[in-house]
């Protein structure tokens, strides 16, 4: 795969600059890969491994009716790391585009940040309409009774927690063969359908149904901008490929 040089990077940014600036409505999904400058590591790749378990093996409701223990081990883990993070300047970027597009207040449809991340680093950037559609490793919710509520606390303490109910508790995350979040999901689809730029930004577009929005904005008409240091199988779909780390090529957009 040939390699982008620095000025055809440079005169995409520019190109992808103004089309942000001229689109009525602008969505962004965003993937584990917007978190990995500020130490959050990513799922597939390189560090993407937890004791040699993939993604796949640990982020299902049969792993968790198998060995509870052990993918709270994960979670707990991870939230450690979170924990200990920060936004960097791809999440600052984003929340800052929103202000943009949302300037007069009446424009509340015209931006739309998608988030298949669980890390709550978009809130804690000032972003405003945020849909996560894996939900957010902060919440914990029972399996039996199905009371939810937000935790932070790390570590956890015993594992696998368990709820007044007697029942254990969960991650409030969506795991695979999981249905997404009915509400955020109908409100992506239609920000994306509606989009006149449609920006993927940090996902190696490998976990469906997030990854077909690239396709149902596309057949809108939408302009599709893919921010990534590596190829991705949503390249084809884009107008604009911009190669590199999203903390280096958001802040370039503004
Ligand atoms: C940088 C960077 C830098 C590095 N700057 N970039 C066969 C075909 C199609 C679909 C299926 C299939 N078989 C099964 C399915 C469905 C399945 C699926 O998609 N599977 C595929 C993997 C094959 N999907 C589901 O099951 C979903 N549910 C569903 O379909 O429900 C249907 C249903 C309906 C009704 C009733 C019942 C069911 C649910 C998917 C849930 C995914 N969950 C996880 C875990 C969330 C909780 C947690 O965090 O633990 O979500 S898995 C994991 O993958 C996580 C992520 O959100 C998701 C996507 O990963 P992401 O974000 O793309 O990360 P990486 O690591 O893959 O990529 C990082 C990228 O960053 C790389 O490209 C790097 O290059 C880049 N990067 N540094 C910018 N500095
Ligand atoms: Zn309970």
């Amino acid at each position: 795969m040939r390699k982008a040089g620095r000025s055809e990077v440079t005169d995409a940014a520019a190109a992808v600059r103004q089309a942000l600036e001229d689109a009525e409505s602008v969505a962004v999904l965003t993937g584990a890969g917007i978190s990995a400058e500020s130490g959050v590591p990513t799922f597939r790749g390189q560090g993407g491994l937890w004791r040699n378990f993939r993604p796949e093996e640990l982020a299902t409701p049969e792993a968790f009716e198998r060995d509870p223990r052990l993918v709270w081990e994960w979670y707990d883990w991870r939230r450690g790391r979170i924990h200990k993070t920060k936004p960097n300047a791809g999440h600052h970027a984003l929340a800052e585009l929103e202000r943009r597009k949302t300037r007069d207040g009446l424009k509340s449809e015209a931006f739309a940040l998608i988030t298949q991340n669980v890390d709550g680093l978009h809130d804690r950037a000032g972003s405003q309409r945020i849909l996560k559609l894996h939900g957010d490793i902060w919440l914990v919710r029972c399996v039996n009774c199905g009371a939810e509520e937000r935790n932070e606390q790390v570590p956890l303490g015993e594992l696998p927690p368990r709820c007044r109910c007697g029942s254990l508790i969960r991650p409030g995350v969506v795991w695979f063969g999981e249905p997404l979040p009915a509400a955020e999901w109908e409100q992506a689809f239609a920000a994306a359908a509606h989009s006149g730029i449609f920006m993927v930004v940090g996902t190696s577009g490998v976990v469906y149904p997030a990854a077909g929005l690239v396709e149902v904005a596309r057949h809108a008409g939408a302009g599709i901008v893919v921010t990534n240091p590596e190829a991705t199988p949503l390249d084809s779909h884009a107008t604009w490929v911009l190669r590199g780390a999203s903390g280096e090529i958001l802040p370039r957009l503004l």
